[in-house]
């Protein structure tokens, strides 16, 4: 909470380092007659939250450390905390966190005395960790120290990397689980520094548990050393394959321990590192597209009551789409087809250039329509029918680098059979747009863990639902609870954010009622 931000509302009261704040969530249900009418009842429950506002000493520890991300992500870190600014050729770029939800956008408060939009720092409301305390460490595969891994990435302007480069020089990932089958055979040569090795240093898959047992003391000789309250989990490796759901092997939550043990091959790296997670309460995240929670994994967290957040960073194309679509939708045109392309010259091409893996993120990249469609039976209906023709495709070009090329047809069908077509050439910086998502997910992730809830008629206060389906703003295909539909649309995954942040404070949810203008 900063000091220059008071909330005079009755609903909260602060005491010591904790806020008690009653909140009645007013909703309506609706029951759906054998006529296809509906019954719509307002509901109200009213609840109390209790925040803790003392913010902990955080660690980061990401899979994949030495790749684009993970070197971007420290080269920001690093570069906020220690104000290092660059000389460009258009100028000197002061560091800042541009892209980043917590740290550089904004919420409104209320209304002026005249009645307009009052806005204050997201990160002002409530207190949230700073990115510039985190402390980072984590996993890679590949050895290279940390300065030469931001150089093998080609993401930050050499002039930031020269100054940089002696606060990363002496950090080296710490060895990883490799399980050659779940990344692109491409990959080989990068894997240097693996820890699931036998004697003569030949990879060993075969030690399932014991590489579960690593990383749960990987994390808690991390937390020991750098004296943490708190560790997040966050893989940003390379893009698996699916792994197969199967009945027995990864189908519970005993049988994805069995299997572990057992050393069923179905069983993936990023699987394990949730796993291990998931038994020490580590809250843990994937931003990648592939099923790393396998239905026994997400049963696994709901027993541990251990939070778990996914899928896929939602960077570029796909947050474009995740806004236009609905805009579309809501604006009661009919998208009938999204042609999607993009090529792109990083090492996460190079690993999507292999087919099991592009298909792991043609999944996630195409499932960002689905509850736009489903929300709209005037456009979508047995008879027009209820799908759009949604093509993927991805292709691996050296050339560009980290700057992804994207480029999207949408064509929509108008009234009285007319016709509409939208097209988007979008270069996304690929690391530099996903690296604030990276800082968010955990922000937000070490926040949520400090919020609880009772129903007011109750005693003891829970934590949120293990998956945290509050982050699903940031990730292209987001997790939902089991027998919930995710929400895909960006407007109404950062409503739900910004209307938590407001409640806890004693505000009331946001509403764009606007009386003050529109009232005599
Ligand atoms: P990258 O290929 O540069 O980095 C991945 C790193 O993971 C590499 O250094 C690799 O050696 C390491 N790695 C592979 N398997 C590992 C394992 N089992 N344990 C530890 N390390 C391992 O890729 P980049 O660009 O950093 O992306 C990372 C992931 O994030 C990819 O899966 C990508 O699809 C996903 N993603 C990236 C977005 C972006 O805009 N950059 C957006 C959405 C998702
Ligand atoms: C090719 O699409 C590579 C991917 O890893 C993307 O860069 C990443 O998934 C970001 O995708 P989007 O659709 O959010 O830009």
């Amino acid at each position: 909470m900063s000091n220059n931000i008071k909330f005079n509302s009755n609903k909260a009261t602060k005491k010591d380092d904790t806020l008690y704040t009653k909140f009645t969530y007013e909703n309506s249900t609706v029951e759906t007659t054998e006529a296809g009418a509906f019954n719509v009842t307002p509901t109200a429950v009213d609840y109390e939250f209790k925040v803790d506002l003392k913010t902990p000493k955080t660690g980061l520890m990401l899979v994949g450390l030495g790749g684009n991300n993970g070197t971007t992500l420290v080269g920001s870190v690093l570069a906020n905390k220690h104000n290092i600014s660059f000389e460009t050729k258009e100028g000197v770029i002061k560091p800042n966190y541009y892209g980043s939800v917590t740290q550089s956008s904004t919420l409104k408060l209320g209304v002026g005395k005249e009645g307009n939009d009052i806005y204050a720092p997201f990160n002002s409301v409530l207190p949230m960790v700073s990115p510039n305390d985190f402390v980072v460490g984590g996993w890679d595969i590949s050895k290279l120290n940390l300065s030469d891994a931001m150089n093998r990435a080609q993401v930050l302007d050499v002039t930031l990397q020269k100054q940089l480069s002696p606060y990363m020089e002496k950090t080296t990932p710490l060895p990883s689980i490799y399980y050659p089958d779940f990344i692109a055979l491409n990959q080989e040569d990068r894997a240097d520094n693996v820890s699931n090795v036998d004697s003569n240093g030949k990879v060993d898959t075969n030690n399932k548990w014991k590489d579960v047992e690593k990383v749960r003391n990987d994390i808690k000789d991390f937390k020991e050393k750098n004296g943490l309250d708190k560790v997040i989990v966050l893989w940003t490796a390379n893009t698996e394959r699916f792994a197969d759901v199967v009945p027995g092997v990864n189908d519970t939550a005993d049988n994805l321990l069995k299997a572990i043990k057992d050393n069923e091959a179905e069983v993936s790296p990023s699987t394990i590192f949730a796993v291990a997670c998931i038994l020490d309460n580590v809250p843990y995240i994937n931003g990648s597209p592939q099923n790393t929670f396998v239905p026994g994994a997400i049963e696994l967290a709901e027993k541990y009551n251990s939070f778990i957040g996914g899928d896929d960073f939602k960077s570029g194309q796909t947050k474009v789409k995740s806004v236009l679509a609905q805009y579309l939708v809501d604006a009661g045109i009919r998208p009938i087809s999204i042609a999607s392309y993009n090529h792109l010259g990083n090492n996460d091409g190079y690993n999507l250039s292999s087919p099991k893996q592009f298909r792991s993120k043609e999944i996630s990249k195409a499932s960002v329509v689905d509850d736009i469609i489903e929300s709209n039976q005037i456009l979508y209906n047995k008879e027009k029918g209820d799908k759009i023709d949604h093509c993927i495709v991805i292709k691996y070009l050296p050339a560009v680098g980290d700057s992804k090329v994207a480029m999207d047809e949408y064509y929509s069908e108008l009234m009285l059979g007319g016709h509409n077509k939208i097209s988007i050439h979008n270069v996304c910086e690929d690391s530099l747009l996903a690296t604030p998502l990276i800082i968010d997910l955990v922000v937000m992730t070490e926040f949520l863990s400090r919020v609880s809830y009772k129903k007011a008629d109750e005693s003891n206060y829970e934590d949120f639902y293990a998956v945290l389906t509050l982050l699903s703003y940031w990730l292209k295909a987001p997790l939902a609870k089991p027998g919930f539909k995710a929400i895909n649309g960006l407007n109404k995954q950062r409503l739900a954010v910004e209307n938590l942040l407001r409640l806890l404070v004693g505000l009331p949810i946001n509403n764009e009622l606007r009386f003050e203008e529109r009232l005599l």
